[in-house]
Protein backbone atom coordinates (compact mmCIF):
# COMPACT_ATOMS: atom_id res chain seq x y z
CA UNK A 1 0.00 0.00 0.00
CA UNK A 2 1.10 3.51 -0.63
CA UNK A 3 0.38 6.68 -0.11
CA UNK A 4 -1.00 9.83 -2.18
CA UNK A 5 2.43 11.70 -1.68
CA UNK A 6 4.37 8.45 -2.30
CA UNK A 7 2.21 7.93 -5.45
CA UNK A 8 3.21 11.30 -7.00
CA UNK A 9 7.05 11.21 -6.24
CA UNK A 10 6.70 7.53 -8.02
CA UNK A 11 4.85 9.24 -11.17
CA UNK A 12 7.49 12.26 -11.21
CA UNK A 13 10.57 9.86 -11.14
CA UNK A 14 8.61 7.92 -13.49
CA UNK A 15 8.67 10.64 -15.69
CA UNK A 16 12.15 11.74 -14.95
CA UNK A 17 13.32 8.66 -16.29
CA UNK A 18 10.95 8.25 -19.40
CA UNK A 19 12.55 11.77 -20.44
CA UNK A 20 16.10 10.37 -19.71
CA UNK A 21 16.03 6.67 -20.88
CA UNK A 22 19.27 5.45 -21.08
CA UNK A 23 20.79 8.13 -19.09
CA UNK A 24 22.00 7.96 -15.95
CA UNK A 25 21.07 9.49 -13.13
CA UNK A 26 22.76 10.16 -9.81
CA UNK A 27 20.53 9.27 -6.46
CA UNK A 28 22.15 13.05 -5.68
CA UNK A 29 20.66 14.56 -8.88
CA UNK A 30 17.12 12.87 -8.68
CA UNK A 31 16.33 14.04 -4.92
CA UNK A 32 17.57 17.42 -6.44
CA UNK A 33 15.19 17.67 -9.15
CA UNK A 34 12.04 16.24 -7.36
CA UNK A 35 13.01 18.30 -3.94
CA UNK A 36 12.85 14.46 -2.32
CA UNK A 37 15.61 12.90 0.01
CA UNK A 38 17.81 10.49 -0.85
CA UNK A 39 15.27 7.75 1.13
CA UNK A 40 12.48 9.15 -0.88
CA UNK A 41 14.53 8.38 -4.15
CA UNK A 42 15.50 4.72 -3.13
CA UNK A 43 11.71 3.75 -2.09
CA UNK A 44 10.09 5.51 -5.50
CA UNK A 45 12.72 3.45 -7.85
CA UNK A 46 11.91 0.25 -5.56
CA UNK A 47 8.51 0.86 -6.33
CA UNK A 48 9.06 1.60 -10.24
CA UNK A 49 10.84 -2.27 -10.17
CA UNK A 50 7.85 -3.70 -8.92
CA UNK A 51 6.14 -1.86 -11.12
CA UNK A 52 7.94 -3.44 -13.88
CA UNK A 53 9.97 -0.57 -14.59
CA UNK A 54 14.03 -1.86 -16.09
CA UNK A 55 16.02 0.31 -14.27
CA UNK A 56 19.59 -0.73 -14.22
CA UNK A 57 22.03 0.75 -11.09
CA UNK A 58 25.35 1.49 -11.28
CA UNK A 59 27.42 2.26 -8.17
CA UNK A 60 28.89 6.17 -8.45
CA UNK A 61 26.70 6.63 -11.56
CA UNK A 62 23.14 6.12 -10.50
CA UNK A 63 19.70 4.60 -11.63
CA UNK A 64 18.97 4.38 -15.30
CA UNK A 65 15.90 3.23 -17.65
CA UNK A 66 16.06 1.17 -20.49
CA UNK A 67 16.13 2.79 -23.70
CA UNK A 68 13.94 0.11 -25.59
CA UNK A 69 11.02 -0.13 -22.81
CA UNK A 70 7.59 -0.12 -23.62
CA UNK A 71 5.97 0.47 -20.12
CA UNK A 72 2.46 1.50 -20.33
CA UNK A 73 2.15 4.95 -17.84
CA UNK A 74 -0.17 7.62 -17.72
CA UNK A 75 2.81 9.76 -17.86
CA UNK A 76 4.24 7.68 -20.95
CA UNK A 77 0.95 8.56 -22.87
CA UNK A 78 0.65 12.16 -22.15
CA UNK A 79 4.20 12.92 -23.11
CA UNK A 80 2.54 12.59 -27.02
CA UNK A 81 -0.56 14.00 -26.12
CA UNK A 82 -0.11 17.48 -27.19
CA UNK A 83 -2.35 20.08 -26.37
CA UNK A 84 -4.99 17.36 -25.44
CA UNK A 85 -3.81 16.89 -22.25
CA UNK A 86 -6.35 19.34 -21.31
CA UNK A 87 -9.42 17.77 -22.26
CA UNK A 88 -8.58 14.36 -21.51
CA UNK A 89 -8.06 12.38 -17.84
CA UNK A 90 -5.71 9.67 -17.86
CA UNK A 91 -5.84 6.71 -15.70
CA UNK A 92 -3.81 3.94 -16.30
CA UNK A 93 -4.02 0.75 -14.74
CA UNK A 94 -1.58 -2.54 -14.82
CA UNK A 95 -4.85 -4.49 -15.09
CA UNK A 96 -8.57 -4.09 -14.90
CA UNK A 97 -11.85 -6.35 -15.53
CA UNK A 98 -12.72 -4.51 -18.52
CA UNK A 99 -12.30 -0.54 -18.72
CA UNK A 100 -15.46 -0.27 -20.58
CA UNK A 101 -17.15 -1.47 -17.38
CA UNK A 102 -14.54 0.48 -15.22
CA UNK A 103 -15.86 3.73 -17.04
CA UNK A 104 -19.65 2.46 -17.32
CA UNK A 105 -19.25 2.33 -13.37
CA UNK A 106 -17.84 6.12 -13.28
CA UNK A 107 -20.57 7.82 -15.80
CA UNK A 108 -23.15 6.52 -13.56
CA UNK A 109 -21.32 8.26 -10.49
CA UNK A 110 -21.40 11.26 -12.92
CA UNK A 111 -17.68 11.11 -13.91
CA UNK A 112 -17.60 14.64 -17.00
CA UNK A 113 -16.33 13.25 -20.87
CA UNK A 114 -12.81 12.97 -21.18
CA UNK A 115 -12.38 10.61 -18.75
CA UNK A 116 -9.84 7.61 -20.74
CA UNK A 117 -9.08 4.41 -19.05
CA UNK A 118 -5.93 2.41 -20.51
CA UNK A 119 -5.38 -1.07 -19.24
CA UNK A 120 -2.39 -3.32 -19.42
CA UNK A 121 -4.70 -6.13 -19.33
CA UNK A 122 -8.44 -7.03 -19.37
CA UNK A 123 -9.35 -9.92 -16.84
CA UNK A 124 -12.91 -9.86 -18.34
CA UNK A 125 -12.24 -7.67 -21.63
CA UNK A 126 -15.71 -7.77 -23.95
CA UNK A 127 -16.52 -7.80 -27.49
CA UNK A 128 -20.28 -7.67 -28.71
CA UNK A 129 -22.79 -9.80 -27.80
CA UNK A 130 -21.45 -10.83 -25.11
CA UNK A 131 -18.56 -12.41 -26.91
CA UNK A 132 -14.84 -12.07 -25.20
CA UNK A 133 -11.57 -10.14 -25.91
CA UNK A 134 -8.82 -11.72 -25.34
CA UNK A 135 -6.48 -8.81 -23.21
CA UNK A 136 -3.22 -10.62 -22.43
CA UNK A 137 -0.72 -8.41 -20.60
CA UNK A 138 2.31 -6.77 -22.27
CA UNK A 139 0.98 -7.06 -25.94
CA UNK A 140 -1.78 -4.26 -25.99
CA UNK A 141 -3.46 -1.40 -25.32
CA UNK A 142 -7.07 -2.08 -23.91
CA UNK A 143 -8.92 1.54 -23.61
CA UNK A 144 -12.17 3.26 -23.71
CA UNK A 145 -12.95 6.76 -23.27
CA UNK A 146 -16.29 8.62 -21.92
CA UNK A 147 -18.46 10.98 -24.31
CA UNK A 148 -21.46 12.99 -23.09
CA UNK A 149 -22.03 14.33 -26.55
CA UNK A 150 -24.79 16.44 -26.64
CA UNK A 151 -27.77 16.68 -28.92
CA UNK A 152 -26.67 13.30 -30.21
CA UNK A 153 -29.53 10.91 -31.52
CA UNK A 154 -29.06 7.30 -30.87
CA UNK A 155 -28.90 6.43 -34.45
CA UNK A 156 -25.85 8.47 -34.43
CA UNK A 157 -23.99 6.76 -32.04
CA UNK A 158 -22.43 4.67 -34.80
CA UNK A 159 -20.39 7.60 -36.06
CA UNK A 160 -18.70 7.25 -33.12
CA UNK A 161 -17.33 4.08 -34.09
CA UNK A 162 -16.45 5.23 -37.38
CA UNK A 163 -14.86 7.72 -36.04
CA UNK A 164 -12.52 5.34 -33.40
CA UNK A 165 -11.87 3.01 -35.98
CA UNK A 166 -10.19 5.93 -38.76
CA UNK A 167 -8.70 6.72 -36.00
CA UNK A 168 -6.73 3.81 -34.86
CA UNK A 169 -5.90 3.63 -38.55
CA UNK A 170 -3.93 6.65 -38.77
CA UNK A 171 -2.66 5.75 -34.98
CA UNK A 172 -1.58 2.35 -36.35
CA UNK A 173 0.33 4.05 -39.50
CA UNK A 174 1.37 6.94 -37.74
CA UNK A 175 3.68 4.66 -35.31
CA UNK A 176 4.34 1.85 -37.75
CA UNK A 177 3.61 2.88 -41.40
CA UNK A 178 1.84 -0.04 -41.89
CA UNK A 179 -1.56 0.07 -44.21
CA UNK A 180 -4.67 -0.69 -41.29
CA UNK A 181 -8.24 -1.47 -43.17
CA UNK A 182 -11.62 -1.28 -41.97
CA UNK A 183 -14.61 -4.16 -41.85
CA UNK A 184 -17.17 -2.19 -41.11
CA UNK A 185 -18.39 -1.53 -38.95
CA UNK A 186 -15.47 -2.14 -35.69
CA UNK A 187 -12.70 -3.85 -37.01
CA UNK A 188 -9.05 -3.00 -37.85
CA UNK A 189 -6.97 -5.25 -40.16
CA UNK A 190 -3.75 -5.48 -40.85
CA UNK A 191 -3.05 -8.00 -43.50
CA UNK A 192 -5.85 -9.40 -43.25
CA UNK A 193 -5.76 -10.04 -39.69
CA UNK A 194 -7.68 -8.16 -36.68
CA UNK A 195 -5.32 -5.88 -35.31
CA UNK A 196 -8.15 -4.23 -33.42
CA UNK A 197 -11.78 -4.50 -32.49
CA UNK A 198 -13.94 -1.46 -31.24
CA UNK A 199 -16.98 -1.71 -28.94
CA UNK A 200 -19.55 1.18 -28.37
CA UNK A 201 -21.92 1.45 -25.67
CA UNK A 202 -24.61 3.79 -24.98
CA UNK A 203 -26.69 4.88 -22.36
CA UNK A 204 -30.07 6.23 -22.50
CA UNK A 205 -32.06 8.08 -19.84
CA UNK A 206 -34.79 5.54 -18.60
CA UNK A 207 -37.54 8.01 -19.02
CA UNK A 208 -36.15 10.91 -21.59
CA UNK A 209 -34.85 7.76 -24.05
CA UNK A 210 -32.07 10.72 -24.47
CA UNK A 211 -28.84 9.76 -24.84
CA UNK A 212 -26.32 9.98 -21.55
CA UNK A 213 -23.21 8.83 -22.58
CA UNK A 214 -21.35 6.82 -25.03
CA UNK A 215 -18.18 4.73 -23.72
CA UNK A 216 -15.86 3.72 -26.56
CA UNK A 217 -13.92 0.45 -26.14
CA UNK A 218 -10.86 -0.25 -28.06
CA UNK A 219 -8.30 -3.23 -28.04
CA UNK A 220 -5.38 -2.96 -30.28
CA UNK A 221 -3.24 -5.94 -30.08
CA UNK A 222 0.71 -4.10 -30.31
CA UNK A 223 2.63 -7.36 -29.56
CA UNK A 224 2.05 -10.91 -29.86
CA UNK A 225 1.76 -11.70 -26.32
CA UNK A 226 4.26 -14.25 -25.40
CA UNK A 227 3.65 -18.11 -26.46
CA UNK A 228 1.28 -16.31 -29.17
CA UNK A 229 -2.27 -15.87 -29.20
CA UNK A 230 -4.86 -17.70 -27.82
CA UNK A 231 -6.00 -20.53 -29.45
CA UNK A 232 -9.66 -19.14 -30.03
CA UNK A 233 -8.01 -16.79 -32.16
CA UNK A 234 -4.52 -17.83 -33.49
CA UNK A 235 -6.01 -17.96 -37.00
CA UNK A 236 -7.80 -14.61 -37.28
CA UNK A 237 -5.85 -12.02 -34.73
CA UNK A 238 -2.68 -9.91 -35.84
CA UNK A 239 -0.54 -7.51 -34.05
CA UNK A 240 1.01 -4.12 -35.05
CA UNK A 241 4.52 -4.97 -34.57
CA UNK A 242 6.56 -7.97 -34.65
CA UNK A 243 8.71 -6.20 -32.30
CA UNK A 244 9.04 -4.64 -29.34
CA UNK A 245 9.32 -0.83 -29.53
CA UNK A 246 10.33 1.92 -27.31
CA UNK A 247 7.19 3.93 -26.20
CA UNK A 248 4.61 1.57 -28.38
CA UNK A 249 2.37 1.35 -26.78
CA UNK A 250 2.31 4.71 -24.99
CA UNK A 251 2.59 6.27 -28.03
CA UNK A 252 0.00 4.30 -30.10
CA UNK A 253 -2.65 4.48 -27.29
CA UNK A 254 -1.73 9.02 -27.42
CA UNK A 255 -1.71 8.64 -31.55
CA UNK A 256 -5.38 7.04 -31.53
CA UNK A 257 -6.55 9.67 -28.37
CA UNK A 258 -5.30 12.56 -31.04
CA UNK A 259 -6.86 11.46 -33.65
CA UNK A 260 -10.24 10.47 -32.09
CA UNK A 261 -10.78 13.75 -30.29
CA UNK A 262 -10.07 15.75 -33.94
CA UNK A 263 -12.94 13.61 -35.36
CA UNK A 264 -15.06 14.04 -32.23
CA UNK A 265 -15.35 18.07 -33.12
CA UNK A 266 -18.46 18.54 -34.37
CA UNK A 267 -17.61 20.36 -37.00
CA UNK A 268 -19.01 19.68 -40.69
CA UNK A 269 -15.65 19.28 -42.80
CA UNK A 270 -13.86 16.88 -39.81
CA UNK A 271 -16.88 14.73 -40.15
CA UNK A 272 -17.04 14.47 -44.25
CA UNK A 273 -13.41 13.85 -43.50
CA UNK A 274 -13.49 10.90 -41.26
CA UNK A 275 -16.59 9.39 -43.38
CA UNK A 276 -14.23 9.75 -46.44
CA UNK A 277 -11.70 8.18 -44.74
CA UNK A 278 -13.16 4.86 -43.50
CA UNK A 279 -14.67 4.34 -47.15
CA UNK A 280 -11.22 4.39 -48.23
CA UNK A 281 -10.09 2.10 -45.96
CA UNK A 282 -13.07 0.01 -46.50
CA UNK A 283 -12.58 -3.86 -46.05
CA UNK A 284 -16.11 -4.55 -47.53
CA UNK A 285 -17.58 -2.26 -50.33
CA UNK A 286 -17.50 -4.25 -53.71
CA UNK A 287 -17.20 -7.98 -51.94
CA UNK A 288 -19.78 -10.13 -51.22
CA UNK A 289 -20.75 -10.40 -47.83
CA UNK A 290 -22.98 -12.11 -45.78
CA UNK A 291 -25.23 -9.92 -43.65
CA UNK A 292 -26.04 -11.79 -40.04
CA UNK A 293 -29.85 -11.68 -39.76
CA UNK A 294 -31.80 -12.72 -36.87
CA UNK A 295 -33.62 -15.20 -39.03
CA UNK A 296 -30.34 -16.42 -40.64
CA UNK A 297 -27.47 -15.08 -43.19
CA UNK A 298 -28.47 -13.85 -46.35
CA UNK A 299 -25.69 -13.22 -49.23
CA UNK A 300 -25.29 -9.55 -50.68
CA UNK A 301 -23.12 -7.45 -52.65
CA UNK A 302 -21.91 -4.46 -50.43
CA UNK A 303 -22.41 -1.98 -52.38
CA UNK A 304 -21.02 1.43 -50.70
CA UNK A 305 -20.94 3.06 -47.09
CA UNK A 306 -23.13 6.44 -47.36
CA UNK A 307 -22.83 9.75 -45.11
CA UNK A 308 -24.40 8.60 -41.68
CA UNK A 309 -21.68 5.38 -42.11
CA UNK A 310 -24.51 3.11 -43.02
CA UNK A 311 -23.56 0.25 -45.45
CA UNK A 312 -25.64 -0.14 -48.46
CA UNK A 313 -25.64 -3.64 -49.91
CA UNK A 314 -28.02 -5.14 -52.64
CA UNK A 315 -28.99 -8.75 -52.35
CA UNK A 316 -29.88 -11.84 -54.85
CA UNK A 317 -33.15 -10.26 -55.46
CA UNK A 318 -32.26 -6.89 -56.61
CA UNK A 319 -33.65 -5.13 -53.11
CA UNK A 320 -31.31 -2.73 -51.45
CA UNK A 321 -30.69 -2.23 -47.62
CA UNK A 322 -29.13 0.63 -45.50
CA UNK A 323 -27.59 -1.48 -42.81
CA UNK A 324 -27.13 0.61 -39.62
CA UNK A 325 -25.46 -1.22 -37.50
CA UNK A 326 -25.91 -5.43 -36.65
CA UNK A 327 -22.87 -7.64 -38.42
CA UNK A 328 -22.03 -8.72 -41.67
CA UNK A 329 -19.41 -11.90 -42.44
CA UNK A 330 -17.31 -11.38 -45.20
CA UNK A 331 -17.01 -14.03 -47.63
CA UNK A 332 -13.32 -14.45 -49.01
C1 LIG B 1 -14.88 -6.55 -30.66
O1 LIG B 1 -16.01 -7.31 -30.54
O2 LIG B 1 -13.95 -6.77 -31.40
C2 LIG B 1 -14.83 -5.39 -29.69
C3 LIG B 1 -13.64 -5.46 -28.79
C4 LIG B 1 -13.51 -4.25 -27.89
C5 LIG B 1 -12.40 -4.44 -26.92
C6 LIG B 1 -12.18 -3.20 -26.09
S1 LIG B 1 -10.74 -3.32 -25.14
C7 LIG B 1 -11.16 -1.95 -24.22
C8 LIG B 1 -12.65 -2.04 -23.99
N1 LIG B 1 -12.95 -2.81 -22.81
C9 LIG B 1 -13.63 -3.94 -23.10
O3 LIG B 1 -14.02 -4.79 -22.26
N2 LIG B 1 -13.84 -4.00 -24.44
C10 LIG B 1 -13.29 -2.85 -25.11
P1 LIG B 1 -16.52 -8.33 -31.63
O4 LIG B 1 -16.65 -7.66 -32.97
O5 LIG B 1 -17.70 -8.94 -31.02
O6 LIG B 1 -15.34 -9.38 -31.76
C11 LIG B 1 -15.09 -10.34 -30.78
C12 LIG B 1 -14.41 -11.49 -31.49
O7 LIG B 1 -13.09 -11.08 -31.92
C13 LIG B 1 -14.17 -12.69 -30.60
O8 LIG B 1 -15.28 -13.55 -30.63
C14 LIG B 1 -12.94 -13.33 -31.25
O9 LIG B 1 -13.30 -14.09 -32.38
C15 LIG B 1 -12.16 -12.13 -31.75
N3 LIG B 1 -11.15 -11.69 -30.79
C16 LIG B 1 -11.17 -11.75 -29.44
N4 LIG B 1 -10.07 -11.20 -28.92
C17 LIG B 1 -9.33 -10.77 -29.96
C18 LIG B 1 -8.07 -10.11 -30.07
N5 LIG B 1 -7.35 -9.76 -29.01
N6 LIG B 1 -7.62 -9.83 -31.32
C19 LIG B 1 -8.32 -10.17 -32.42
N7 LIG B 1 -9.50 -10.79 -32.37
C20 LIG B 1 -10.00 -11.09 -31.17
Amino acid sequence: MIGNNDASTRERLARLFEDNKGVYLSGERIAGELRISRTAVWKAVNSLKSAGYELTAIRNKGYCLSENTDILSGQGVIRYLGDLNDQLHIEVFPEISSTNTYLSQKALEGAAEGLVAIAGRQSAGRGRRGRTFESPADSGVYMSILLRPEGMLPEDAVRITTMAAVSVCEAIEEVSERQAQIKWVNDVFIDGRKVCGILTEAAFGPETGCLEHIIVGIGINVYQPEGGFDSSIKDIAGAVFTEKQNDGRNHIAAAVLNAFMHYYMPDEQTQKQYVSEYRRRSLVIGKPVSVLKPEGPINAMALDIDGDCHLLVRYADGSTESLSSGEISIRM
